[in-house]
């Protein structure tokens, strides 16, 4: 169990007051608050160790190097990687699936072959793909969901064929908070020869998991939605495939040597980190993977069920219509909502007053909106600083809303 009260004290902006009232944040599936443990690291590295990398001789680089690697070395271990050089720093999941759109994509996609993504793919694993197929003449494949918004695999076979050269899948819906049968998707996609990519945005911030019993052959994730900050993410690569994928960025230290025409290129993951890397954010995600795994990752699973769980109850309680599947087992922290004809930006414009902070809108992912025959939620989403109080007050000033709107 989660000593809520007790983690609430390393997020320091937990006490931070708006419009008068205590701020109570359900905005983590967007972004996630820091915790001070995070924010302490980075200003020590800024302050006693800050200096590029791999470049310098003297000790402040080598200091400033260690700490980076550091930060590589607890990011693969996050996610049960069994070598460093398979973790790439990239910005974020989406540059993260970008990289592999313009690198293992334009080397190994053709005209004629297919890409499979589901109908609930996250804009940042729908787009690159989509400009992947325009560009190779490719098709692209979705995986309907059912109306619990669950992948229909009795529809696999029909949609995985021997064209098949990629399926794209994040693990957890951002929106519907379903956790998908990822083992399931990669066994189908080796089988005919596919790689499969695993959009791990909103699973690895909560949900303890393993790239290798996922078998994945990609994966990425971002740090500002696990406590870490902004600017940095991984994509984690099987080891033979990012030794045979061509560099992404020219510059810096993707290079091994240099002519005036050509360049050989440096082992991986150098290959693929050109330029000065984010070195603070890299060093800070790392200490955000520490804290993580002081916290205890079963543990914050554990406390999202619950609360998630809690707020399904009483959203629904309340009158509200709440997407994705009902069993906890199979979803995150994530609740999406509509409530009678109020809009969802109108209900979180009002939230706002009251201190509580949701999203509202597509959440980026506007053909499961259609797929869900709605404009938009509103969503709230939980993290290990969450209480069954935050729903409490979600729901009371719901109940204001709805009173406005009457
Ligand atoms: N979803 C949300 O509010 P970046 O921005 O690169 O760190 O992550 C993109 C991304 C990719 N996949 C999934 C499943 C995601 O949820 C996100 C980010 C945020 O839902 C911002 S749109």
């Amino acid at each position: 169990m989660l000593d809520v009260e007790t983690i609430r004290k390393d997020f320091p902006i937990l006490d931070t007051l708006m419009h008068g009232r205590p701020l109570v944040w359900l905005d983590s599936a967007s972004t996630s608050q820091k915790p001070r443990q995070v924010v302490d690291r980075m200003v020590r590295f800024y302050e006693s160790e800050n200096s590029n990398v791999h470049r310098g001789v003297y000790e402040l680089s080598e200091k400033a190097t260690a700490a980076y690697e550091g930060a590589r070395a607890a990011c693969g271990r996050f996610i049960g990687a069994r070598n460093a050089r398979s973790i790439i720093f990239t910005r974020g999941t989406t540059e993260s699936i970008n990289l592999v759109r313009y690198t293992w994509g334009r080397a190994n996609v053709r005209e004629g072959d297919e890409i499979l993504v589901t109908e609930m793919e996250h804009h940042s694993n729908l787009i690159p793909w989509q400009l992947l197929a325009q560009e190779t003449g490719a098709t692209l494949r979705h995986l309907p969901i059912d109306d619990e918004g669950r992948l229909r695999m009795d529809l696999l076979d029909q949609h995985m064929t021997e064209r098949t050269k990629l399926v794209a899948v994040g693990l957890m819906s951002n929106v519907l908070g379903t956790i998908n049968p990822v083992r399931r998707l990669a066994d189908a996609a080796h089988a005919v020869g596919a790689r499969i990519l695993v959009d791990a945005a909103q699973a690895a911030p909560h949900l303890p998991f393993d790239v290798n019993e996922l078998d994945a052959d990609f994966l990425a994730y971002s740090s500002h939605k696990m406590c870490g900050p902004t600017g940095a993410g991984v994509l984690y690569g099987r080891e033979d495939l990012l030794e045979a994928m061509p560099p992404f960025h020219g510059g810096g230290e993707m290079i091994r040597e240099v002519w005036a025409d050509r360049a050989t290129w440096n082992e991986i993951p150098y290959k693929f980190e050109a330029g000065t890397p984010n070195v603070a954010q890299a060093v800070g995600m790392g200490a955000a993977v520490e804290y993580l795994e002081d916290v205890g990752r079963d543990d914050i699973r554990e406390h999202e069920k619950e609360m998630v769980a809690y707020a399904i109850e009483r959203l629904e309680a309340a009158g509200a219509v709440v997407y994705g599947p009902r069993d906890v087992e199979e979803r995150g922290g994530v609740a999406s909502f509509n409530l009678d004809e109020v809009h969802p930006h109108d209900m979180a414009t009002i939230l706002d007053q009251e201190g509580i902070c949701i999203r509202a809108g597509h959440h980026c992912a506007q053909p499961l909106m259609r797929r869900l025959d709605v404009a938009a939620t509103a969503r709230a989403s939980f993290y290990l600083y969450n209480s069954p109080q935050d729903i409490d007050a979600l729901v009371d000033a719901l109940a204001k809303a709805k009173g406005w709107f009457a």
